[in-house]
């Protein structure tokens, strides 16, 4: 049984390899590309499928992914035949992506953006901040990261919604599920948050229609991914004043093309994504447990439904 490790395609993941090897020093542990026979391999890790991967790898039982997402995976012509897909459920990713989104939601409930202006323009007479009580936070997507924002936003007393496809309840928050309830969630969540997987559903479900569901004034943070947002809808919301500033760390296209509108946009904030990005020490043991469990026989938490996408 051997692990392959991919670290290079697209992005550089080399940083992983002494990490890796610590975790699975005694198994056979193979860094692309030195594959040796392929028949050897029952698990790689890596961030996204190569060409050949069909059918190049005949006893292959899972892919592994060094990222949460996997929509480079799901419905991909070139993904294994037969192999499952396990995405990375990371403790430091879930921090990372905690503390990126507490961040801005403080940022943009306490309207720094408006207060924090060049000293010729600035209000001393300006208007009273709300408190997180009277501010409604709605994320997107209440699956591993989408909890662990909500958990992290409680103590500071905002109301709290989420939106997820199957019925949820949490403890001191609305949970909304489905089509049928979005438009509900949507009306009065002040600052949005997109925490949701791209699949065919999910894809561009911020448009203009649904933008126009939010308050007026609304703030939006999409951690998610670019193709979540109808971009042109989200500036046309922008511009009329709907959507009151934004906070954007994915794209349809990355890196986002330096020319793009967002990034001179005065109330659209780029970061390149780096939300949250899983981490080595934390991510290291999570895959070793999640292949010594498909060893075993059990599944790991990571199992994704192909069927549903995520
Ligand atoms: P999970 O799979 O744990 O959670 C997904 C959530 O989305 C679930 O609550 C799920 O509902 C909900 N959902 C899925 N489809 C729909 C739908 N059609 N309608 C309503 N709700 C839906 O994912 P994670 O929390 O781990 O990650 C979420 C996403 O965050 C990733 O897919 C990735 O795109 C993005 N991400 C971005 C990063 C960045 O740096 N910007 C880093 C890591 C991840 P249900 O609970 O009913 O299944
Ligand atoms: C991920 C990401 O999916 O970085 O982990 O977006």
């Amino acid at each position: 049984m051997a692990i392959l490790f991919r670290p290079s395609f697209p992005i550089d993941h080399t940083h992983w390899i002494p990490v890796l090897k610590t975790v699975f020093a005694g198994q056979d542990f193979r860094i692309a590309p030195n594959i040796g026979n392929p028949a050897d391999i029952h698990y790689i890790i890596g961030w996204r499928l190569s060409a050949g991967d069909r059918d190049g790898w005949p006893n292959l039982k899972a892919v592994l992914t060094l990222g949460a997402g996997v929509n480079q995976y799901t419905g991909h012509p070139e993904f294994p035949q037969n192999a499952r897909l396990i995405r990375m459920l990371d403790p430091g990713l879930r921090q990372s992506m905690t503390e990126y989104v507490t961040g801005f939601v403080l940022r943009f409930h306490r309207q720094i953006d408006q207060y924090a202006v060049p000293g010729d323009i600035m209000d001393w007479n300006p208007p009273i901040p709300a408190l997180a009580k009277d501010r409604t936070v709605g994320i997107m997507g209440i699956g591993d990261l989408g909890r662990a924002c909500l958990d992290a936003l409680k103590p500071f007393g905002f109301q709290l919604k989420g939106w997820s496809r199957t019925p949820k309840t949490y403890e001191g928050m609305r949970c909304f599920a489905g089509p049928k309830d979005l438009q509900a969630f949507l009306n009065n969540t002040d600052i949005l948050v997109c925490l949701l997987p791209l699949t065919p559903e999910t894809r561009g479900i911020l448009n203009k229609d649904t933008l126009g569901q939010l308050p007026s004034g609304a703030y939006v943070i999409n951690a998610g991914r670019g193709q979540h947002i109808v971009d042109h809808d989200l500036l046309t919301m922008l511009d009329k004043g709907h959507i009151a500033h934004a906070a954007l760390d994915v794209f349809s296209k990355e890196p986002l093309p330096q020319d793009h509108v967002f990034h001179a946009h005065p109330r659209v904030i780029v970061t390149p994504h780096i939300a949250a990005i899983s981490m080595p020490h934390t991510a290291g043991p999570v895959l070793k447990e999640s292949i010594d469990l498909l060893e075993s026989g059990k599944m790991p938490a990571g199992l994704v439904d192909m069927e549903c996408g995520y």
